[in-house]
């Protein structure tokens, strides 16, 4: 039987693991256990799987947007934490205060507001070069924030100060309902050249291509102290967050079949059927128990939200 290195098991794992997440988030939204909305990455899991695994999780920092669930499971695999942030639950691995935009797990960070986390990220890679600690700063925004000023400032000052960022735009062609072309002009994966920073290209749908150009990129960025510029071309196939979509249905099924979940599955399966099935079913008991296990926990009352945080 033909060998598949560990390292493809586990990406393959990781985003498994996330999709079933998400599904599971969205069907909790249903029955109204969540609070606030949800943004799943359904689709786009290779970019966080193939991307975060190229980092060094010891020190290297992350900054996720509103859509960061993906990056948050492949960097820390806490799929309790995530659900009870989610659901308001005290056990949540920001205590239920941040919920579902705004997690933190030691040098990963969330924030909802769009391009705002791009000057943080610049801030974080300054701060660590600064401190000499070798750690990089990877920072993932959508297309819809490249319409923000503060981007460009951002990638201006990382140029020009040489700060050791790694800019990852997910380009799943939409911010909300506004499909690109009708909000950006010019090509979004050519701005950052005319700051003098390097740029690569992907389409991701492929985890492994998407971790080996993620793990080039994070060495040139360690060893050159400079930032670098990566456009990832993805597709969300779940909406925005709950019901607001009005992408035709054709389009989606047309992305759906670049899927890069079911094409690892099959090509995984292939060689081994019984480890995939293996995987995802101890990944299915995970969910469930973590579900189980948080549904039975109080949900934070607003004396504890507020608790300790008075003036
Ligand atoms: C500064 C700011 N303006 C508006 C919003 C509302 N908003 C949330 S997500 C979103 C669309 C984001 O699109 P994109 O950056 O492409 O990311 P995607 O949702 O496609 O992953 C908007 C407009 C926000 N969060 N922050
Ligand atoms: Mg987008």
């Amino acid at each position: 039987m033909q060998s598949v290195p560990a390292l493809e098991w586990h990406l393959y794992q990781q985003m498994y693991l996330i999709r079933r997440t998400e599904e599971t988030l969205l069907d909790l939204f249903s029955q109204g256990l969540l609070f606030g909305t949800v943004h799943t990455c359904i689709g786009q899991e290779a970019i966080a799987v193939g991307v975060v695994n190229a980092i060094d999780k010891s020190k290297d920092v992350i900054w996720s947007n509103h859509r960061g669930h993906g990056h948050f499971l492949a960097y820390c695999d806490n799929i309790e934490g995530l659900i009870a942030e989610v659901m308001g639950k005290e056990t949540g691995v920001c205590r239920g205060i941040g919920g579902s935009q705004h997690l933190h797990y030691n040098n990963f960070y969330t924030n909802g507001i769009l391009g705002g986390t791009v000057a943080c990220a610049v801030g974080s890679a300054m701060a660590e070069k600064k401190k000499n600690s070798g750690a990089i700063t990877v920072v993932f925004l959508g297309d819809g924030a490249m319409g923000e000023g503060i981007v460009y400032e951002s990638l201006n000052m990382a140029s020009l100060w040489k700060l050791p960022v790694l800019f990852v735009l997910e380009h799943n062609q939409y911010a909300q309902t506004t499909p690109t072309s009708l909000a950006h002009t010019g090509d979004l994966s050519n701005r950052p050249k005319a700051f003098g920073i390097e740029t690569r290209e992907i389409k991701a749908d492929n985890v492994i291509s998407v971790n080996r150009l993620a793990q080039e990129c994070v060495h040139k960025v360690r060893t050159q102290q400079k930032p670098l510029f990566i456009t990832m071309h993805t597709y969300r196939f779940a909406p925005h967050s709950k019901g607001d979509d009005v992408r035709p249905a054709a389009e989606i099924e047309t992305a759906k079949r670049s899927d890069p979940l079911t094409h690892m599955r099959w090509a995984l399966a292939q060689i081994n059927e019984r480890r995939v099935a293996s995987i995802e079913n101890e990944v299915d008991m995970r969910i469930i128990e973590a579900v189980e296990t948080v549904k039975q926990q109080l949900v934070l009352a607003p004396e504890m939200f507020f608790a300790g945080r008075q003036p």
